[in-house]
């Protein structure tokens, strides 16, 4: 029996009726690779447009009664999906480190943070707060209070395979809604073994029965094309939030498509994450941090760290430092416990990395350590392995190649003069994810993190870009589409918020003092 086959029997999923033989594809399958050997790992069943619409129905009918369970019934019932969670934690770990090529303790931090998010909505249940106001009118009362809004459309990336969905569905759960996952074709097993860990909680707790479907449709997946799913979910009043995680191009198409139907949207797209480094830093940190935000996950983060904005003082010895570190890199089988870095998604992204380095060598750029996929030493290898890339811009110019997000390995050194000119620099492109200055000075700090320092939803001091914790609310600014996600007060966006007025006395007064008729 092979090691995937075994793998998938820990989880439960060897007789899924979505499996299908690699070799036993149709056209009506998506066959998902293993990007360390470039080899078929299993095929699945794609869904159709039917199957999207008898997945909303059933999504709507259970949700109208999932949302009377009182919240925290609702979490009772995700601290045991966290549960669940943590004891399918290494093999789903192993799974997301196969399928998406994160390196072993990557996929377990992918799962931890699905249990992290478990917990703190365990929690929430019980913290749906809303506030009173008092009346400016005698005898009257004023509250807010929130209610779920239904079925959450959830859209996923490859690179948070597990968590992402986590995140959306776990808050949106103890919210009282149900969410329907769509997640991407390049990781449809994780999220199928995500699913089936749910779906086997709601099957067998006794706390929601529901008298009509399937208490298992609180949390839903389809999997599905583009435009036998995505599309349609996107344009589908019944789904009165699309939470969506991707490309910027791929955020304007459903912010358009959702503002149409005057829908809400929760966007998390691209980032281009820099971090700033002062003379005062502390180098040895910067080091690290760097090497995790820009090599960490081969750069298929939104956090990851693009650019590196160097004072001039420093930039020369450190960046020197840094190439030594960066030739230390050990890169290989993610599941290997030495491995630092596993490879890319796919073909088509060691393509786009290719490409974007040629347009930095035209743009003056210089490589000081890495290269151009294909031309490397992974060339006769098989696996979309790559070399992490630092390439150095030249003095005082801004190539037009770094203001883009290239999901890869390639980190941007530029140097300035000042902090001034770095905070310049690091807001002056059109996304605003994460950011992260290193300095030993309170002022440079304080100053980053004015409202005249990053402009990024995401602002660390003397930290990397990447790694955030569940518990503070994630997503950014500009291109990044703005939507919060997990932590703090995100959980608002899954619900409506009602302001209410009783009036307990005798008379109907009018608010800003208005008469109206005779009283
Ligand atoms: C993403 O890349 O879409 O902060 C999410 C981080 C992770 C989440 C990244 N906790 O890097």
């Amino acid at each position: 029996m092979s090691k995937l086959s075994k793998l998938l029997e820990r989880l439960r999923l060897e007789d899924d009726a979505r499996l299908v033989a690699p070799e036993k594809a149709g056209s009506d399958c998506v066959v998902s690779d293993n990007p360390a050997t470039g080899e078929p790992l299993m095929a699945v069943r794609l869904d159709s447009a039917e199957d999207l619409e008898k997945s909303i129905q059933r999504c709507v009918a259970v949700a109208a009664q999932w949302k009377q369970l009182p919240a925290p019934q609702r979490g009772e019932i995700v601290r045991r999906i966290g549960e669940a969670f943590r004891e399918a934690k290494d093999d789903l770990g192993e799974l997301v480190s196969l399928e998406c090529g994160k390196i072993r303790a990557e996929g377990l931090g992918e799962v931890q943070e699905c249990i992290d998010i478990a917990d703190f909505s365990v929690g929430l249940s019980r913290q749906l707060y809303g506030l009173t106001m008092h009346s400016e009118r005698p005898s009257h009362r004023m509250y807010e209070q929130w209610h779920p809004l239904g079925t959450i459309g959830c859209i996923t990336a490859f690179n948070f395979p597990a968590a992402v969905w986590a995140w959306n569905a776990m808050i949106a759960g103890v919210c009282g809604n149900a969410t329907l996952w769509k997640p991407s074709l390049l990781t449809p097993l994780v999220a199928i073994a995500c699913h089936k860990i749910a779906a086997r909680v709601m099957k067998k707790q006794e706390l929601f029965k529901p008298s009509s479907g399937d208490a298992r449709d609180v949390f839903s997946l389809i999997i599905g094309t583009d435009s036998d799913v995505a599309e349609r979910m996107v344009a589908d009043r019944r789904l009165p939030l699309i939470s969506a995680t991707g490309s910027c191009r791929m955020g304007r198409r459903v912010g358009q498509v959702v503002a149409g139907r005057l829908g809400r949207t929760l966007l998390e797209l691209g980032g281009n994450n820099a971090i700033i480094v002062m003379p005062d830093a502390d180098l040895k940190l910067v080091e690290r941090a760097v090497l995790f935000g820009a090599v960490g996950t081969a750069g298929q983060r939104c956090t990851t760290t693009r650019r590196l904005i160097l004072h001039e003082s420093i930039a020369d010895k450190f960046l020197e430092q840094l190439v030594k570190h960066y030739g230390r890199v050990t890169i290989g089988d993610p599941l290997e416990k030495a491995t630092l870095m596993g490879p890319l998604i796919s073909p088509r992204s060691r393509q786009d990395m290719r490409a974007a380095i040629e347009r930095a060598q035209q743009e003056g750029c210089h490589v000081l350590c890495g290269g151009i996929p294909g031309m490397d030493r992974w060339d006769k290898t098989p696996g979309y392995f790559v070399e992490p890339t630092i390439l150095r811009a030249p003095q005082g110019k801004v190539p037009a190649v770094c203001c883009e997000e290239t999901f890869a390995p390639i980190l941007f050194a530029l140097t300035v003069k000042n902090l001034d000119e770095a905070i310049a620099l690091q807001n002056g492109v059109d996304q605003g994810l994460s950011s992260a200055i290193f300095t030993d000075s309170v002022r440079s700090a304080e100053r980053f993190l004015s409202h005249a320092g990053s402009d990024c939803g995401i602002a660390n001091v003397n930290l990397g870009t990447s790694g955030a914790e569940i518990g503070g609310a994630f997503g950014g600014e500009k291109d990044t589409g703005g939507g919060r996600e997990s932590g703090s007060d995100s959980w608002k966006q899954y619900m409506r918020r009602q302001t209410c007025t009783i009036n307990w006395g005798t008379d109907l007064p009018l608010a800003q003092g208005i008469t109206f008729g005779t009283s």
